[in-house]
C-alpha cells in the first residue's frame, strides 16, 4: 500500500559528483569515484542516492546546465561507468535518483542551437522568445536568479530569450506540448534503464507566464505534473521530489497529495529563507532563532500528517553546512552534528544526508574571492561591490550562505588533498580535513558517522519513525526542541538542547516518559521526569 512505500523508511543521501571523489588525478569528482565509496554508504545504511547531474553539459553552472540529457559528462565518465553504478548500487540495496534539470537546458543542447537559428526553426518554440521593447532593450525588467537581467539579445534573428538563471540557461516553454513530449521520453527512457526516481530541479517554475509576470507556482503546474505523471511515472516503483521554493503548507498537499498523482514529495525551504535578508537575501543572512525554526518544522510536520509525504534536510549543494549553520562547528561540532541528525531524523518524513555531514563537515571559511567558483556567488559579488558592499563584507556574507560552502571536496582522509585527488582540486579543500575526515569517523564508534548509522537503522527497523503522529512540545522555548511520535502503543520522544549551555528545564506532564533508551550524545537515557538537566547540544530519544 502507498503507506508502506519504500522511501518512507529509507534515509537518502546527496552526492555532488564534482566534489566527492575523483579517481582519475584531474581534481574533478567523477562516477568510478563513486563507485569506489559504494561500500562506504552502504555500511552508512542508505536507501537512495539522489545524484547532482552527470549528464553532458559546458559546466557553466557544474551540470546544471544540460546540453546532452542521455549522455554522461566526459569529466564524470562514460554510460558505461554508470552503467556500473547502477548495478553496483542495486547490489548493495541502493537506488540511484537522477537529477531531473527540465525548467532550462544549456544554450548548447540541440535543441536551443537549433530554436536560436531562425525565428521559424522547427524548434523556435522549446524556448521563450520575445520582442525587444520599445527601446530596444529586454521585454521587461525581470532578473534573473544569479544576478542581472533574466533576458539575453540573440542578434542573429533580433529577439531576446528568456533565462531565469544564467544566460547560458535558457528556459524551457512547457506551454509546447511538443517540448513535453521530448522530455518524457527522455524520463521514460531513465527510468527503463533503471534508475529509482527523480530530483526534479525547481520544478516550480516550469509553469511561469512571463507575459502575465507569474514566475513560480503557475496555473497550470499541476496540470504538467499530472501529465509528468501520466506519460512516465505512473505505475512504477519510483520516488520523486520535486525542488520547490514556491512550496508553502496550503499547496504541498497539491504535489503530494496520495491521490494528486503528481510526486512523492517536495524541498521547502522556509526554514531557510527564513533566516535570510529581506532584501540582501542570502548574502545577509539573520541570527539564528530557534523558536522560528521550530514553529516552521512544526507547522510542516502537522500539515502534512495525514496525507502527503515531507522531505528532512538540513543542508544540499546550495546550502550551507548543516553544522556550521544550525549548530557550532568550534567547540561542540561533534555533540551538535548528532543533535542536528538526531531531531531531524527522527521526524516524519524522508531524511536527505548531504554528502560529508555524516561526518560532520563544516563551511569552508574562504578569504578570497578568487576562491570561490560558484557563478551566483561571483555575480553577486560583482553585482554588489558595485553597488557598494565592501568586498571583505560580502565574503563575510558568502562565508556564511554562499553554495561553495558545501562544495568543498569530500574530506575522505587526513591525507594531502584528503583523499579526493591525487592532482589539483577543482576547488580548495577545507584545511580542517586533517582532523575532520571519513576515516577518522569510521575508527571511533563515538563519530557523527555512527550516528547517522544508528538512525538509518532505526528508521528502517521502527514503524513510529516511519507512520507515527507528530506531537511537538515547549514550542516557545528558545532553546529546547522536543517533540513526540505516537503509534498504536508506542511512544518516541525526543528531546534537543539546541545551544551550547547546560540548562535545567521543567518538564510538561504528558511529556514525561520511561522507557529504552534509543540514540543519545552523552550517556543513554530511558527517563525523562519532571525536572531534566541537558548538556550542551544533548540530544537523546526515548522509546516508551
Ligand atoms: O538558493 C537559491 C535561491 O536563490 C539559488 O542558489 C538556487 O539556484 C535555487 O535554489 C535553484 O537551485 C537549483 O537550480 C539552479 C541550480 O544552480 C541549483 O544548483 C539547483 O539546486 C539552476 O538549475
Ligand atoms: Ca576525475
Amino acid at each position: 500500500t502507498p503507506q508502506d512505500s519504500w522511501w518512507k523508511s529509507a534515509t537518502a543521501y546527496q552526492i555532488y559528483p564534482r566534489s566527492f571523489c575523483d579517481s582519475n588525478g584531474d581534481g574533478i569528482g567523477d562516477i568510478p569515484g563513486i563507485i569506489s565509496k559504494l561500500d562506504y554508504l552502504a555500511e552508512l545504511g542508505i536507501g537512495f542516492i539522489w545524484l547532482s547531474p552527470v549528464y553532458r553539459s559546458p559546466m557553466a553552472d557544474n551540470g546544471y546546465d544540460i546540453s546532452d540529457y542521455q549522455d554522461i559528462a566526459p569529466e564524470f565518465g562514460t554510460r558505461e561507468d554508470f552503467d556500473r553504478l547502477l548495478a553496483g548500487a542495486r547490489e548493495r540495496g541502493i537506488g540511484i535518483v537522477m537529477d531531473l534539470v527540465v525548467n532550462h537546458s544549456s544554450d548548447e543542447h540541440p535543441w536551443f542551437i537549433e530554436s536560436r537559428s531562425s525565428r521559424d526553426a522547427g524548434k523556435r518554440d522549446f524556448y521563450v522568445w520575445r520582442d525587444p521593447a520599445d527601446d530596444g532593450g529586454p521585454p521587461n525588467d525581470l532578473q534573473s536568479f544569479f544576478g542581472g537581467p533574466a533576458w539575453t539579445l540573440d542578434e542573429n534573428t533580433g529577439q531576446y530569450y528568456l533565462h531565469l538563471f544564467d544566460r547560458k540557461q535558457p528556459d524551457l516553454n512547457w506551454e509546447n506540448p511538443a517540448m513535453r513530449r521530448e522530455i518524457w521520453k527522455m524520463i521514460n527512457w531513465w527510468l527503463d534503464r533503471g534508475v529509482a526516481g527523480f530530483r526534479m530541479d525547481v520544478i516550480d517554475l516550469i509553469a511561469k507566464e512571463i507575459d502575465r509576470g507569474i514566475i513560480a507556482d503557475g496555473p497550470r503546474l499541476h496540470e504538467y505534473l499530472q501529465e509528468m505523471h501520466r506519460e512516465t511515472l505512473a505505475g512504477r516503483d519510483i520516488v520523486t521530489v520535486g525542488e520547490a521554493w514556491s512550496a508553502n503548507t496550503e499547496n504541498a498537499l497539491l504535489y503530494s497529495g496520495q491521490a494528486r498523482n503528481e510526486l512523492s514529495m517536495v524541498f521547502q525551504f522556509e526554514h531557510v529563507t527564513q533566516q535570510w535578508d529581506g532584501k540582501l537575501g542570502k548574502w545577509k543572512p539573520r541570527p539564528f532563532d530557534l523558536a522560528a525554526l521550530k514553529r516552521v518544522m512544526n507547522k510542516w510536520q502537522l500539515a502534512l500528517a495525514d496525507d502527503g509525504w515531507n522531505s528532512l534536510f538540513w543542508g544540499n549543494h546550495d546550502l550551507p553546512r548543516a553544522v556550521s549553520k544550525y549548530g557550532d562547528d568550534k567547540r561542540w561540532r561533534v555533540e551538535s552534528a548528532k543533535m542536528l541528525a538526531t531531531v531531524l531524523h527522527l521526524m516524519k518524513g524522508t531524511p536527505y544526508i548531504y554528502q560529508g555531514e555524516e561526518f560532520g563537515m563544516t563551511n569552508a571559511a574562504f578569504s578570497r574571492i578568487d576562491q570561490f567558483k560558484d557563478l551566483e556567488t561571483l555575480n553577486f559579488y560583482d553585482l554588489q561591490t558595485a553597488a557598494g558592499v565592501a568586498p571583505e563584507d560580502f565574503i563575510a556574507g558568502a562565508n556564511e550562505n554562499s553554495r561553495d560552502n558545501a562544495r568543498t571536496p569530500v574530506q575522505w582522509s587526513s591525507a594531502r588533498q584528503a583523499g579526493f585527488t591525487t592532482g589539483t582540486p577543482w576547488i580548495d579543500i577545507n584545511p580542517n580535513h586533517s582532523e575532520i575526515n571519513a576515516a577518522e569517523a569510521l575508527q571511533d564508534p563515538q563519530s557523527i558517522f555512527t550516528h547517522y548509522r544508528c538512525l538509518a537503522k532505526l528508521r528502517r527497523e521502527l514503524p513510529v519513525i516511519v507512520h507515527g503522529d507528530y506531537q511537538p512540545w515547549l514550542e516557545e522555548h528558545p532553546q529546547v526542541f522536543a517533540y513526540s511520535r505516537h503509534l498504536d502503543d508506542q511512544t518516541l520522544t525526543v528531546v534537543a538542547n539546541f545551544g551550547d549551555r547546560e540548562l535545567q528545564l521543567e518538564v510538561p506532564e504528558a511529556m514525561r516518559a520511561e522507557g529504552r533508551g534509543l540514540i543519545a550524545n552523552y550517556e543513554d537515557r530511558n527517563v525523562i521526569g519532571a525536572r531534566l538537566s541537558l548538556q550542551p547540544y544533548e540530544a537523546f530519544a526515548i522509546l516508551s
